[in-house]
């Protein structure tokens, strides 16, 4: 592969040019289907991500409907005139500077909530939402298992284009999530495609509240099965800086949706994806002493939490994020706009914006997976792959987790086993047990005759845990260590302990 990214692709394939098409560099339809067919007799199933709030502008779509306002595609997108000479609202770009370009062909501006190549579509366009249920029939038909919908919440525009009202809270996607017709779009989408399919949906709720999910999720109004909620995976953030959390914010995060989702809505539990840093630097402790067990930690948190988990690739050897020294070690365009409209403009230092990145960047998901210890971890045997490799992949790395029975890997994997064979963690009650204490984090897990008790020490101290009142923890039935007890009712939790007591009901 070659070193750098092809065009397009400047937004990690998030800028699609033919929906109907695999990316050369990726391969052939060919192989996809082959891959496809070999994910189904291994008995797992297979989720696309579905981009359709914008395209390329190299889409034959975008390509055609710049010429003019006078062919069939010329209302595919969105196209206003500007405002005495300026753009027609004061919409910013989610990956910074104005949400709007002037084409100097159709002298008009079309609408960018992410990057300049990325125009958004025109969904009030009945011919746009018929081309998209096609597509999504296309992939549907070869036997996919459903779609991650990428910022679906955003494909609705209000047509009055209005500027940010007086109660914006600073946030461009708590008004971009709003769009007036977004909820009859996904009724309509579930009507004409989804309904005929026995496939599962979850979409990237980014500007989605928890007051708004059951919008999205309640199985009676058919539209999608889950979303992604970002409170969580954002707790550390304002925008991209990072700001202290304390465990009690965590688990009051937690809380608040157990709380606030009834029995139709389910939940779609994440700690990280290719928009985030790593869980074990996030939330646990990456250093070679805590690694594994904050890792495991945190898998057991995950594995335990209600609904469906989702486990990005790379966590489950606890990847760590990248060292990040300069601009140039960053290849994400939004953080690349973000250091020229913050460090170049000198609103900030190079040493500031590095300081906040290290910790929020996107790319510390997106260094090259490490498979083993040999060059470039294995991922590519061109002398340079895209990406750096992160520079302990000889530590970390598949080959040495499946070497080792005591592994991440393996923990998760009979982490995941146990889940399944105890539905108390799936569709079990959840109740915070401690939701002040600053390092344990301990919660029920309740069904039918069946209880569990979570207790895991969020910190690098060891911590004597007293139980709650009325709490008999009998049976440990897993860990990711070993039982320690002061007297009857208190434990001994080592740094990044976790266990998972059977509890007497
Ligand atoms: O992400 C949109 C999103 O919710 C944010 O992560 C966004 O990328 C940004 O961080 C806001 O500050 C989705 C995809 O997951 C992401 O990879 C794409 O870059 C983006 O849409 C545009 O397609």
């Amino acid at each position: 592969m070659a070193l750098g990214k092809p065009k397009p692709h400047m937004n990690d394939a998030y800028d699609i040019r033919d929906y109907r098409k695999v990316m050369t560099e990726f391969g052939s339809m060919a192989d996809f289907d082959r891959m496809l067919g070999e994910i189904k007799q291994r008995g797992m199933k297979l989720i696309v991500d579905l981009v359709v709030n914008h395209t390329s502008d190299e889409h034959a779509w975008f390509v055609e409907s710049r010429k003019g306002a006078d062919n069939p595609f010329s209302d595919y997108y969105i196209w206003r005139s500007g405002k005495q000479g300026k753009e027609p609202n004061n919409w910013v770009s989610l990956f910074s500077g104005s949400a709007w370009k002037k084409d100097p062909n159709r002298d008009e501006y079309y609408l960018h909530l992410f990057a300049e190549k990325q125009p958004d579509l025109n969904w009030d366009n009945p011919a746009v939402r018929n081309e998209v249920y096609d597509l999504m029939k296309f992939w549907l038909d070869k036997g996919i298992d459903g779609f991650r919908m990428d910022v679906i919440p955003l494909i609705s525009k209000d047509p009055i284009f209005s500027d940010y009202g007086p109660s914006y809270n600073g946030r461009p996607e708590s008004v971009y999530s709003a769009g007036p017709a977004l909820h009859d779009y996904l009724q309509e989408m579930h009507r004409k495609v989804l309904s005929h399919y026995d496939v599962m949906t979850v979409g990237e709720g980014f500007g989605v509240t928890l007051e708004k999910t059951p919008l999205f999720v309640d199985e009676r109004r058919h539209e999608l099965d889950m979303v992604f909620h970002f409170e969580l995976a954002r707790l550390d953030r304002d925008g991209w800086r990072w700001k202290p959390w304390t465990l009690q914010e965590f688990k009051a995060v937690v809380a608040k949706f157990n709380r606030g989702l009834d029995r139709h809505c389910w939940q779609s539990p994440y700690l990280s994806n290719h928009d985030s840093p790593r869980p074990v630097s996030h939330f646990g402790d990456d250093s070679p002493r805590y690694r594994e067990k904050s890792a495991k930690l945190l898998a057991t948190f995950l594995l335990t939490s209600v609904g469906t988990p989702f486990l990005y690739q790379g966590d489950e050897i606890g990847m760590t994020n990248c060292p990040l020294n300069s601009i140039d070690d960053l290849d994400d365009i939004e953080a690349r706009n973000l250091w020229k409209s913050e460090v170049e403009t000198g609103s900030v230092t190079p040493d500031e914006f590095l300081f906040h990145l290290r910790k929020t960047s996107r790319d510390h998901s997106r260094n090259p997976m490490q498979w083993n210890a040999s060059a470039n971890a294995g991922f590519t045997d061109a002398a340079k792959p895209w990406f750096r490799v992160n520079p302990r992949y000889q530590e970390i790395n598949a080959e040495a987790d499946l070497n080792s029975k005591e592994s991440i890997y393996f923990y998760y994997s009979r982490l995941i086993e146990f889940r399944k064979k105890n539905r108390a963690f799936i569709y079990g009650d959840y109740t915070d047990v401690d939701p002040d204490h600053p390092k344990i984090f301990a919660y029920l897990r309740d069904l039918e005759n069946d209880r569990f008790l979570v207790v895991m020490n969020f910190s690098g101290d060891e911590v004597v845990y007293r139980l709650p009142e009325g709490l008999n923890t009998e049976s440990m039935v897993f860990t990711n260590g070993t039982e320690l007890r002061e007297n009857e009712d208190s434990l001994r939790m080592v740094p990044w302990d976790a266990r998972i007591y059977r509890l007497a009901k």
